[in-house]
């Protein structure tokens, strides 16, 4: 059987907002899980329109499309050409869990919820010549999924390859996140067998991980016997985490220890009130300070992730925002204007009181106002949030805020690293074009060497170790 499967290009591709970068930077992992279950003599093609050119002549038997939001109008017309020309296609994926019907107007078959059951099963149903019109999710396990079909992915078209997840969902609820509508019907948050997660990351080649899950410490004793595996693997990882997570207990501590050098936070808002709106329960009375000494005593760079538009927000918010970050030496922040992807309760909330303004998806990118304001007009919103963006990383701001840690060499590392990733845009773009974006990845390493405990002492300090950071001609 001759099989494809796309990750169509999300909606920015067309937008002046592009950053190839940030677009060549994972693999499309959901793919390569779900062509682990397709046949050896199964004939199969995986393109990722973000950083390749689709090839749309083709003749596959089977068309497996992958839809987040605000890909789905490209997903659909995608679908309605490969079903034009007799294709059986199937359409699944955070976006047509939240809205079956409008993806099963372009879909032979479309799927609900995770794929690790239901796909397997319309393999079996569409060789029987049987297959179901909607496949929902309700058994939830990681137990023996077969090995990522790793092999198709064009590892040099990434700047960051390795990424991994071992669990699913999220042990919390917050009524702006897609987790709860995409979980339902089953549990919302497992993880892998820890032996089964360190012989994936096994299989890695290199140093340099990035975790994808949302909550890489959501589970305290999967989370310690899997850094406790990983302790003298000699890797370097990225992932993310709760507040709370950091504060509570020596899990961080272990994470350090098997190699965590930087971790995605959500902050999201310094408002009580906001949080109680977002039932964010797990960041109320958290000291967010403390959570950040705590990261940086560790050597861990930090990205904050804030959301801007709740109710409770004034027009103050965007620079009380951008001055605790860079006060707090936060190393990359991403800003976001509040959206209520569909299926979620913040939709449920805002459509209850008429306060939906428009289900164009393209517009659901997290740049743009699609709701109705309270405090603040549609339009302080908006320049609030290109302005936080401008602000956090101009480079007075990147200076400041990497003079803030005690440490040369994490001073080093959040310049380098801010810098890097904003304010080289022609070189990240040359190094796409001319196909030589995995050749930074020893670089990307050096930059998440260690910088040790207590008052970020350096842990040994080797200039070796910055070396590959000071030869790059950026
Ligand atoms: C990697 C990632 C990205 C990458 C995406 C590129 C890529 N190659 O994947 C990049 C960096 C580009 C990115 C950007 C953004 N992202 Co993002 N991202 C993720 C992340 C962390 C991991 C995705 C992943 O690989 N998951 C692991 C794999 C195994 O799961 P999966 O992809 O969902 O696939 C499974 C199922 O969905 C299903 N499945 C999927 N497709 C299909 C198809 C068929 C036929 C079948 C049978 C099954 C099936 O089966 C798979 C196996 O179970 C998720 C969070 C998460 N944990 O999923 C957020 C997430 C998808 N991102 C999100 C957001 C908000 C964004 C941004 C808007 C952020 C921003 N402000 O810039 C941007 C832009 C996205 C946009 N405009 O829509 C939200 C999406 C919310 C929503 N409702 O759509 C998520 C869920 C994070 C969150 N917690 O809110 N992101
Ligand atoms: S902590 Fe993060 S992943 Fe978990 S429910 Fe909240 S926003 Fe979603």
């Amino acid at each position: 059987m001759r099989v494809k499967l796309i990750l169509p290009a999300l909606t920015e591709a067309e937008s002046p907002f592009w950053r190839p970068i940030k677009y060549s930077l994972f693999p499309p992992l959901g793919l390569a899980t779900l062509a682990a279950y397709l046949a050896p003599d199964d004939e199969i093609d995986l393109q990722d329109q973000h950083v390749e050119k689709l090839n749309l002549h083709d003749n596959p038997d089977l068309v497996i499309i992958q839809v987040y939001i605000t890909n789905a109008y490209r997903a659909y017309k995608i679908a309605d050409h490969y079903r034009a020309q007799g294709a059986y296609v199937l359409l699944g994926g955070l976006h047509v869990t939240s809205l079956p019907q409008e993806a099963a107007l372009h879909a032979d078959t479309i799927f609900l919820g995770p794929g690790e059951a239901t796909f397997p099963e319309f393999l079996q149903d569409f060789r029987n010549k049987n297959p179901k019109k909607v496949y929902s999710s309700s058994i939830r396990s990681l137990d023996k999924i077969p090995p990522i079909r790793r092999d198709l992915i064009k590892r040099n078209k990434y700047l960051v390859p390795n990424s991994i997840v071992v669990t699913r969902g999220c042990p919390h609820h917050c009524n702006f996140c897609y987790k709860d509508a995409f979980f339902e019907g089953g549990r919302s948050f497992y993880t892998q067998m820890v032996d089964d997660a360190l012989a994936e990351i096994d299989r890695l080649p290199g140093r340099h991980l990035y975790f994808l899950d949302d909550h890489l410490l959501g589970n305290t004793k999967f989370a310690g016997e899997l850094f406790a595996g990983m302790r003298g693997m000699n890797r370097v990882f990225q992932g993310a985490a709760t507040v709370d997570a950091v504060l509570r207990g020596n899990l961080i501590e272990k994470a350090a220890e098997a190699g965590l050098r930087s971790l995605f936070v959500g902050f999201e808002t310094f408002s009580p009130a906001n949080l109680k709106q977002s039932n964010k329960k797990q960041n109320l009375e958290k000291d967010y300070q403390k959570a950040v000494n705590r990261l940086h005593s560790l050597g861990i760079m930090i990205n904050g992730s804030f959301v801007f538009g709740l109710d409770d927000d004034d027009a103050d918010v965007f620079k009380r925002t951008v001055d605790w970050a860079v006060n707090n030496a936060i190393t990359t922040s991403t800003y976001h204007v509040l959206t209520p992807y569909p299926g979620t309760q913040l939709f449920k909330d805002l459509e209850q009181q008429g306060r939906i303004l428009t289900r164009n998806w393209d517009l659901y990118d997290t740049r743009n106002v699609v709701y109705r304001t309270t405090n603040l007009t549609a339009e302080e919103l908006k320049n609030g949030y290109d302005w936080a963006y401008q602000e956090f990383y101009s480079w007075s701001n990147i200076f400041k805020s990497s003079l803030n840690h005690a440490s040369h060499k994490h001073k080093l590392k959040h310049f380098f690293y801010t810098g890097g990733w904003k304010k080289f845009e022609p070189v990240w773009n040359f190094l796409i074009k001319t196909n030589n974006l995995n050749n930074m990845l020893p670089v990307l390493e050096s930059i998440l060497s260690r910088v040790k405990t207590g008052k970020e002492k350096v842990l040994p300090e080797t200039e070796a170790d910055l070396q590959p950071i000071m030869n790059i001609k950026l």
